[in-house]
């Protein structure tokens, strides 16, 4: 006698990977709270609204996935092939008025209601009004860094965005503006917001208000070229007053050392100065990330590797050590001007 195990095989696999699925959400939002990239984390107005809308559309589905793998088999396990059929076809059952309006109705009033939570959400965020404390950021997202620009404390910065955090009873949210300098990019900071593209010639927009300090983690979502998965994003939220602190030393011309005269040479005779800025200094080029507070950093080239002397010196001498296809060119120096650059690089507060 042959049975039949296909569809139960099937369905049964279907339940294990939802099951991994789920075990596997649970732990990524019992991590260390920021991070992993998480959207079951939220720490921010738009990141709490889509989590709570992923919730309920979880819940909603998981209800119906229940419902219909607990049918399933009940279906299999009581009308399975017995050893005593006698092979006959069973009674057959067509055109029930009540069973065809349950099927479509019900499936009809689950997507009403799915798609007017969402709205809802898509709304409050989409169309949201912005208070007078509102922090307003330009991003740009260039292959394969991001290019921070604060207009109304007139400084830019790169790959490390810092905003305030905000009170809920006097919210101070951020505002940013997003741009593209060459191809389509992402920006998404799972804890904080939904992602949103950064497109040539087209502006879009985004905002967080976070309620928690921190640092949040993210990237570049949208494949933008062969660097692509090193394009990452660092979100500091900070309090008003350390927030105020580094507004105040961004807006600071670089510091001029004596000490570092040669290796300021080094740079300012070098194509270094066509694609970096360094403010108070001849170097205005654009190409490259901003280099005046560099040393404020954490990390070097979007993420890719901690800021140290060490790591700045690999990096001047052949950026294709940790980032192959980056589009700055190994500088081709000396040993000496090469420990002289360093040093000036890192005396970049
Ligand atoms: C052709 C343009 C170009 C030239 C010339 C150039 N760079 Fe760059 N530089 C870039 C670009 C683009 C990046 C960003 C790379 C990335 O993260 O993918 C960068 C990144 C950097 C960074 C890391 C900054 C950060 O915050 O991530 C440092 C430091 C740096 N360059 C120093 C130099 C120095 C010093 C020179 C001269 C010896 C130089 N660069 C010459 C384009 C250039
Ligand atoms: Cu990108």
């Amino acid at each position: 006698m042959r049975r039949h195990f296909g569809p139960k095989i099937s369905a049964c696999a279907i339940f294990v990977i939802s099951c991994m699925c789920l075990t596997k959400a649970a732990f990524a939002s019992a991590l260390g709270p920021h991070d992993t990239p998480s959207i079951f984390s939220p720490a921010s107005t738009p990141a709490d609204s889509i989590y709570h809308l992923s919730l309920f559309v979880m819940a909603t589905c998981g209800a119906i996935f229940v419902t219909v793998f607990s049918l399933l088999v009940y279906s299999a396990v009581k009308f399975r092939r017995r050893v005593d059929d006698d092979g006959r076809e069973p009674a057959q059952i067509y055109g029930s008025n009540q069973v065809e309006l349950a099927w479509t109705v019900i499936p009809i009033l689950i997507v009403v209601v799915l798609f007017l939570a969402t709205a809802r959400v898509i709304h409050a965020v989409e169309d949201a009004r912005f208070p007078t404390g509102t922090t307003e950021v330009t991003a740009v997202g260039h292959q394969f860094w991001w290019e921070f620009q604060y207009p109304g404390y007139g400084f830019i910065t790169a790959n490390e965005l810092h905003v305030p955090v905000s009170d809920p009873k006097s919210p101070s949210p951020t505002h940013i503006k997003l741009l593209s300098a060459d191809t389509d990019h992402s920006f998404w900071v799972p804890a904080l917001a939904g992602k949103t593209d950064l497109i040539p010639n087209h502006q879009n927009e985004m905002w967080v208000d976070p309620h928690e300090t921190g640092t949040y983690v993210g990237q570049c979502a949208q494949y933008c070229g062969v660097e692509h998965a090193k394009m990452l994003l660092t979100v500091v939220v900070q309090s008003p007053e350390d927030f105020q602190h580094w507004v105040e030393q961004q807006q600071r011309p670089a510091v001029i050392s004596g000490q570092v005269a040669a290796g300021r040479h080094v740079f300012e005779t070098t194509a270094c100065v066509n694609c970096h800025t360094i403010q108070g200094t001849m170097a205005q080029g654009r190409f490259g990330p901003d280099l005046t507070h560099l040393m404020s950093r954490t990390t070097i080239a979007a993420g890719a590797a901690p800021n140290t002397a060490e790591n700045l010196r690999r990096w001047v001498n052949d950026p294709d050590a940790f980032k192959s296809g980056a589009l700055m060119p190994a500088m081709q120096l000396d040993q000496q001007d090469l420990d002289a650059l360093v040093a000036y690089l890192t005396s970049l507060q």
